[in-house]
């Protein structure tokens, strides 16, 4: 990409930027890139406003240029909690028990992805190269399409893409793949979301996909797998450095000698929090030796707590920390130590390193960053051991990672025993080639992949008018 292009990311939500290491994820791998092109960042501000008064506001932070909406209450509901987190977010995660469809927050999706467009087109130059994230943002191209806008416009997936069968049971599906058609590049995690995302072209719209080209409704677009990732240094040296490392020399002393297991996620159905917990239990139970001498810490913030399918979810989370806190705890020793607060990143990476065992076990992933992160963070010399749910993204290419199917309690269970058992040695080896394919593919390689990938891209054109 040269010097000329101006790289557009649009996010549903946009920030931090100054403390945006602090934050991680997205924040980290977009501020880097934007910093230096004096890019534009555009999205969703985080308020509400109401009808009439939501406002567009930008401003020069360091450099780059943020552009955020303000939505209102309506728009939020409809959009946001509603087609979103309620119908989108469960069905890429494969659960279509839980996606709740409703026609009327549908148009508020689209209206929402309309609104965003309006204001964007007016932000836009010829030479900018525009990348969308995620499922929120699915119609935006098709909407600055319309607006005549023929700059490169790539999106990337952050959840996985689930299978023909599962995203068939959707009725817009139809609206929403050909609105992806109007990208020039789409982005998955992993081959895996790529192949299924081919698969359904193939079957629901007789489409056609030949290497990194899909065609279907009478355009062509590229398709990639760009595994995101983390600043591998960057995080090692929080778990190494104040404050990370006070935490972990705390953490060590509130041990006093005890071995920790760790779990940090979203509090979120998808990250298979119940069956670890379980699968803790019947470690216990099947370990004696472990009582006294084993806790779970599990880190668990809040997230979209308005929507009922999530409170749900949160009670019976609490029931099963508390059965087994109940079953096993003595005056001296509680096994479960569950906390619903986020921490601050450089005191999560000390607590990282302070673990023997790190357990992600989602029940589907995207890819998953806290599996990353927690290897990231262990002393080289004296590694834990990462627990990976096979169903994580990540899993593709951290297979020295104990991979287990996170709907096995049972297999959960062992793989924790067998962490605790692994001799020093095997643990070593297993982190240094886990830390190869950290540092191969890291999240500036993810970017700039995916940037050069989009420049590469044919440039857009209309869909041919077939002659009359
Ligand atoms: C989506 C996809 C994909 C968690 N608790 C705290 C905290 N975190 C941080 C972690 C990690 C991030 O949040 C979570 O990232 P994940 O990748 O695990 O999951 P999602 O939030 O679901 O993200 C996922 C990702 O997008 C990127 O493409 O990997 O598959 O679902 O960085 O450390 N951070 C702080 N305190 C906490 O308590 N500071």
């Amino acid at each position: 990409m040269s010097r000329a292009h101006r790289l557009v990311a649009v996010s549903n939500r946009v920030g931090p930027v100054k403390g945006a290491a602090a934050a991680g994820g997205l924040a980290v791998a977009l501020v880097d890139a934007l910093r230096e092109r004096g890019g534009l960042w555009f999205g969703w501000s985080g308020r509400t406003a109401p009808p009439g008064k939501a406002r567009l506001r930008t401003e020069k932070v360091d450099g780059m240029t943020l552009a955020t909406l303000d939505l209102t209450q309506q728009e939020l509901d409809g959009f946001y909690n509603g087609f979103c987190n309620n119908c989108l977010w469960p069905l890429l995660h494969f659960r279509i028990d839980l996606t709740k469809f409703e026609r009327r927050q549908l148009e508020t999706y689209r209206r929402v992805n309309w609104r965003f467009a309006q204001a964007l087109a007016k932000l836009l130059r010829p030479d900018d190269v525009v990348w969308v994230h995620d499922f929120q943002l699915i119609p935006l191209a098709e909407e600055l399409r319309k607006r005549r806008l023929r700059q490169r416009i790539g999106f990337f997936l952050h959840t996985p893409f689930p299978p023909t069968e599962i995203l068939g049971t959707l009725p817009p599906h139809e609206e929403l793949m050909r609105a992806l058609f109007a990208y020039d590049l789409i982005g998955f995690q992993t081959t895996d979301d790529v192949r299924r995302f081919q698969e359904h072209v193939r079957h629901a719209y007789g489409g056609s996909a030949r290497g990194d080209t899909v065609s279907a409704f009478g355009r062509e677009l590229k398709v990639g797998a760009f595994p995101i990732g983390i600043d591998v240094d960057q995080f090692h040296r929080y778990a190494f450095t104040v404050p990370g490392n006070r935490e972990f020399s705390r953490m060590r002393q509130v041990l006093r000698g005890r071995d920790q297991f760790i779990g940090v996620d979203r509090l979120d159905y998808s990250k298979g929090l119940l069956r670890r917990m379980d699968a803790f239990g019947r470690y216990l139970e099947k370990h004696p030796k472990a009582h006294g001498n084993v806790i779970l810490l599990q880190v668990a913030p809040v997230s979209r707590g308005s929507l009922e399918s999530y409170r749900d979810f949160r009670l019976e989370l609490d029931r099963e920390a508390a059965r087994v806190n109940g079953r096993f705890a003595r005056f001296d020793w509680t096994p479960v130590h569950y906390l619903n607060r986020a921490l601050p990143r450089r005191t999560l990476a000390g607590l990282y390193r302070a673990s023997r065992v790190g357990v992600v076990t989602p029940m589907r992933d995207g890819m998953n960053l806290v599996a990353k992160e927690y290897v990231a963070a262990q002393d080289p010399a004296d590694p834990g051991v990462l627990v990976l749910s096979r169903f994580a993204g990540a899993a593709q290419r951290m297979k020295a990672a104990l991979l287990v199917n996170p709907y096995d309690g049972e297999e959960i269970a062992e793989a924790m025993h067998r962490a605790m058992e692994m001799r020093p040695q095997e643990r070593r080896s297993r982190h240094e080639e886990l830390m190869k394919g950290l540092n191969e593919y890291d999240v500036g390689r993810w970017r700039v992949e995916f940037v050069a990938a989009l420049m590469k891209a044919p440039a857009w054109r209309p869909v041919a008018r077939k002659p009359r």
